[in-house]
């Protein structure tokens, strides 16, 4: 059990994450460093200093971003991936075994509202279809709740219009020409590539988006069919379109091998879209507990953390990182678990 931690400015200490039953190390990441820059070993060293201090691992990192011009596949790639593959050989050297990464164009995980409020007071992050579609991520006016603030209005509208020719099926091979440059190199570091899957797993303001389901997943574990290869389980993300088994996808990918890391967390698809829960299964859409009955069954032994939590208690944390619902969700995760095993 690992629990996400962004650094030493996150008001959720690691004197904290210390507390919680069972959580054994961090997921965490070099933040002072831009996409596209290979993270420093002094930086990594110093990281894994002070979570080691702590009494904690850090083995899983979320994450090592890709940049723009690897997913477009523009001429600038080949340096990035020059790049990225110096990180992944200073992070496996540093005892790192996961890296978490996605292949999302421009937009990380979308929401319409980062403090949804729930009918107990508790707030969480959801997601409007109506709301989504209205917006114009080129239009001057937008700003929408956790949105990457770093691009200028015509650095965005520019890096959407280099998107316009990218097809679905171009940012797959895009994906698996990334891959395979990087995994043989994870394969000589010890380190398995997880990655996370879309957020929501569809298209949003015309963006191509291929790892939404089976049909991507299958395609680029098999493209590059290597342990290293992995996947993230982001059961939240995926879980936001009723066509995505989740049992089913948990049991096919762990008895492959492939699950290297796990996002536990509940949504509640709604008319409008879906809103977060807490983790219980019935506080929600999904069955948390099918999922980890199916990663028990197919020999699933990887890093699991809880994702998204809700804000209770009059916390008022980083959106879907506060430290009381995660702790809570860690906890049910922990039972679950344990109750698995013993049966
Ligand atoms: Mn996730």
């Amino acid at each position: 059990m690992t629990f996400r931690w962004y650094g030493p400015q996150d008001p959720v200490t690691l004197e904290k994450i210390r507390q919680i039953p069972l959580v054994r190390g961090v997921v965490t990441a070099v933040y002072s460093i831009p996409a596209g820059q290979a993270w420093p070993m002094e930086e990594i060293r110093s990281l894994r200093e002070t979570v080691h201090s702590a009494g904690l691992e850090m083995e899983v990192i979320e994450s090592v971003p890709v940049p723009e011009e690897i997913k477009l596949g523009a001429p600038a790639r080949e340096a990035q991936i020059e790049k990225y593959c110096m990180t992944i050989r200073r992070l496996g050297e540093a005892g790192v075994k996961v890296v978490c990464y996605n292949f999302m164009p421009v937009f990380d995980w979308t929401r319409s509202d980062l403090r949804f409020a729930l009918p107990d007071g508790s707030t969480c992050l959801a997601y409007s279809r109506d709301v989504i579609e209205e917006m114009d991520p080129a239009a001057q006016t937008l700003s929408l709740p956790g949105w990457d603030e770093s691009y200028t209005k015509a650095q965005l509208r520019d890096l959407l219009q280099a998107y316009r020719s990218v097809s679905p099926r171009q940012l797959m091979e895009n994906l698996c020409y990334f891959l395979r440059r990087v995994i043989p190199v994870c394969e000589e570091s010890g380190v398995q590539m997880a990655i996370h899957p879309d957020d929501p797993p569809w298209g949003l303001f015309g963006l191509p988006r291929v790892v939404t389901g089976e049909e991507g997943i299958d395609y680029l574990l098999h493209a590059v069919d290597s342990p290293c290869n992995g996947i993230t389980l982001c059961t939240g993300s995926l879980g936001a379109s009723p066509e995505n088994d989740l049992p089913h996808m948990a049991a096919k990918y762990a008895a492959m091998g492939r699950v290297s890391f796990v996002h536990a967390r509940n949504i509640r698809r709604t008319q409008e879209g879906f809103h977060e829960s807490a983790h219980p299964t019935v506080c929600g859409s999904l069955d948390l507990y099918a999922v980890l009955k199916a990663l028990h069954e197919n020999g699933f032994d990887g890093y699991i953390r809880p994702d998204h939590g809700r804000d209770i208690w009059g916390e008022n944390g980083r959106p879907g990182y506060g430290l009381y619902d995660r702790a809570l969700g860690a906890c049910y995760l922990n039972g679950l678990w344990e109750a698995i095993c013993r049966a």
